[in-house]
């Protein structure tokens, strides 16, 4: 049949089974989008601006494990998305990006609204197109999906031309299957460098598991707690691992690395065998990478080859999705005990607990830590958190326990401030029956925070929870350490939050006391619009432990004792930076 490019994007979108896009309209995607009132099945989500939608794309696809769907038009439209398609990039989500382009003849002539946007994003897309003929569009659509869902997932974007958007061509889906002889995302390891792992893993005494983000990407949840019970081999998270194998299970310990607890990265430090999960050995992860795990033999299982040997050197390297490479190996390994090294691991927990701001008395003070634990127990932890990047981001990681896979969405390799609005938009849009809560700093809060019109007009519902402490905390925190508490630039004056969410149509509520936050937090709950939620905690708190970066993953700054608080945290810092050049 005979269609115009414009109503191809749409007719392939449906076929791929796409059912909201997120967007932004200008001239050189007009046609597309006066083709889409002839889609009514496929729900349009206008943001206000551009990286919205990006991040609404992530996001809805961090929640389902479908590809979302981000549209804007040329030049300013998809420069835009940049900040998105990067941060997509980092954190390996699927989404496709469609941007439309200057008319082919113009291309190079610095037209209106051009931008070389396939150049701009050439090196933070998995893959990128520009279509300059209609009768290439759906074969282009059908290899984008295909290339960001498949092996390592990632961001593509297809560039479409306005005049292969206005001219017509025969639309043929089945002769439109993907051609892509060089792209390999099924690779498999060799049988023997499986024996060579099944050797390491039966004969480790201190073996520690590291999940990655590749668990849920695999949704390799049952296996993973399979292998970590039938080994006996306690497992530690990456940020983005959280929810891979639930909070209370025995085995595991925790979040490792930069604010990963103590006990975590020294048993990390310790351990004789590292089993790398899905993980790509961020340095946030591993510290100084010379005195990184120096007695562990290393077994990576990994989808993407071009991640083995890079950060880490590694003694076996597993290619293959996750859940296949351990549906192979959980046979061949034998059961195993490891009770020295699980009850060395919990005598290194020692007085960590007793440390824990959750353990200070209740001053009356409201700390970001307090609240988030709070908002954890009044939501049994059922909800989908979506946080924003800095202090705030990592005490979620700390004092909320992820039970499920999917039910953290964070910005975690690039960190990029303004994430969690957009994106819990595009989680609530992907599980419109769950519970969706953000939690966000006062200063990323503000960077995206016009996509609430986004949220007024779409009518959804969304508790968001801004953690004000009148400072960019986390980098208020390196100032404090590092650069003897010189704060330039970050004390952030904030606006009203409940009047600017109120001028919005929506509610806003303000807390100032720790006895007030159960029956806000209810009250908010229960209201059927979206709640913003200005939390005013204390200003200069501090996210304990932290390795410093570059420093040795065991040279952290500890959560100080109560009593002497300052002076323990000074002496930390002064003995972590003798031994680190900043
Ligand atoms: C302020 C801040 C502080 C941070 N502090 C910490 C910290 O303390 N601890 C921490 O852990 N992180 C921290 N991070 C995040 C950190 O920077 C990294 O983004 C994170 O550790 C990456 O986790 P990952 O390797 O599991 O996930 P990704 O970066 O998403 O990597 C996943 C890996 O799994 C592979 N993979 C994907 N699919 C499959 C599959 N099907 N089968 C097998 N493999 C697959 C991919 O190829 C990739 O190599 C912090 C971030 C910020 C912003
Ligand atoms: C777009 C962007 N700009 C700058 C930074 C650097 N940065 C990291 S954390 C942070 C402070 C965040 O402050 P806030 O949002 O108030 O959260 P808090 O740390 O106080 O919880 C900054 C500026 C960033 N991560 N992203």
């Amino acid at each position: 049949m005979k269609r115009t490019g414009a109503q191809m994007i749409w007719e392939c979108l449906l076929r791929e089974g796409v059912e909201t896009v997120f967007g932004y309209p200008g001239g050189a995607i007009l046609p597309a989008y006066d083709a889409m009132l002839e889609y009514p099945s496929i729900h349009h989500v206008l943001v206000r601006h551009e990286q919205g939608a990006t991040h609404m794309a992530d996001g809805y696809a961090r929640a389902s494990g479908r590809v979302g769907v981000a549209i804007a038009t040329s030049g300013p439209g998809a420069t835009n998305m940049v900040t998105g398609i990067a941060t997509a990039m980092l954190d390996s989500s699927p989404i496709v990006c469609i941007t439309g382009q200057v008319g082919s003849k113009l291309i190079g002539s610095d037209a209106f609204q051009e931008t070389d946007v396939t150049g701009v994003t050439l090196p933070i897309t998995k893959h990128n197109y520009l279509v300059t003929r209609a009768e290439d569009i759906p074969r282009t659509f059908r290899e984008a999906f295909y290339i960001a869902q498949s092996g390592r997932p990632g961001p593509v974007l297809i560039d479409i031309t306005k005049d292969a958007q206005q001219s017509t061509a025969e639309f043929d889906w089945e002769a439109a299957a993907p051609r892509l002889p060089g792209y390999r995302p099924d690779l498999r390891a060799l049988p023997s460098e499986y024996q060579r792992a099944v050797e390491l893993i039966n004969t480790a005494q201190r073996p520690v598991i590291l999940a990655g983000h590749g668990v849920l990407i695999s949704g390799a949840m049952r296996q993973l707690a399979e292998f970590a019970e039938k080994t006996s081999t306690p497992v530690a998270l990456t940020l983005l691992g959280l929810g891979g194998l639930p909070a209370s299970h025995a085995l595991n310990l925790g979040m490792m690395g930069m604010h990963g607890e103590a006990w975590v990265n020294n048993a990390i430090q310790e351990a004789d065998l590292l089993l790398a999960f899905g993980m790509r050995f961020d340095d946030r992860v591993t510290g100084n990478l010379k005195t990184y795990a120096p007695f562990a033999r290393k077994i990576h299982i990994e989808i993407d080859p071009s991640e083995l040997n890079k950060n880490v050197k590694v003694d076996v390297g597993l290619v293959g999705d996750l859940r296949e490479v351990l549906d192979e190996l959980l046979p061949e390994v034998a059961q195993n005990e490891h009770a020295d090294w699980l009850a060395h691991i919990d005598e290194m927990k020692g007085d960590s607990a007793v440390r824990d701001i959750q353990n200070l008395p209740d001053s009356g003070q409201l700390f970001a830590a307090h609240v988030i634990n709070d908002l954890w127990r009044l939501t049994n932890g059922e909800a989908i958190v979506v946080t924003d990047v800095g202090q705030h981001q990592m005490w979620e990681a700390q004092y909320w326990k992820h039970e499920q896979p999917r039910s953290l969405i964070t910005s975690a390799g690039l960190g990029t401030m303004g994430f969690a609005l957009p994106a819990a938009v595009g989680a609530k849009f992907a599980c419109p029956d769950q519970e969706v809560w953000v939690i966000a700093g006062d200063g990323g809060f503000q960077m995206t925070m016009a996509e609430l019109a986004t949220i007024a007009q779409e009518k959804i519902k969304i508790n968001v929870a801004i953690i004000n402490n009148g400072y960019l905390g986390m980098v208020r925190q390196w100032q404090e350490f590092f650069y003897e508490r010189r704060y330039a630039a970050t004390p952030l004056f904030s606006p009203d939050f409940v009047k600017l969410t109120e001028a919005f149509g929506l509610k806003g509520m303000l807390v100032t006391e720790r006895g007030q936050v159960k029956s806000a937090v209810d009250e908010a709950r229960a209201h059927p619009g979206t709640v913003v939620m200005e939390f005013r905690v204390e200003q200069e708190d501090t996210v304990f432990p932290m390795v410093p970066a570059g420093a040795d993953l065991n040279a952290m700054i500890r959560r100080p004792k109560p009593e002497a608080e300052v002076t323990a945290v000074q002496t930390e810092v002064a003995a972590v930076q003798t031994e680190v050049e900043w």
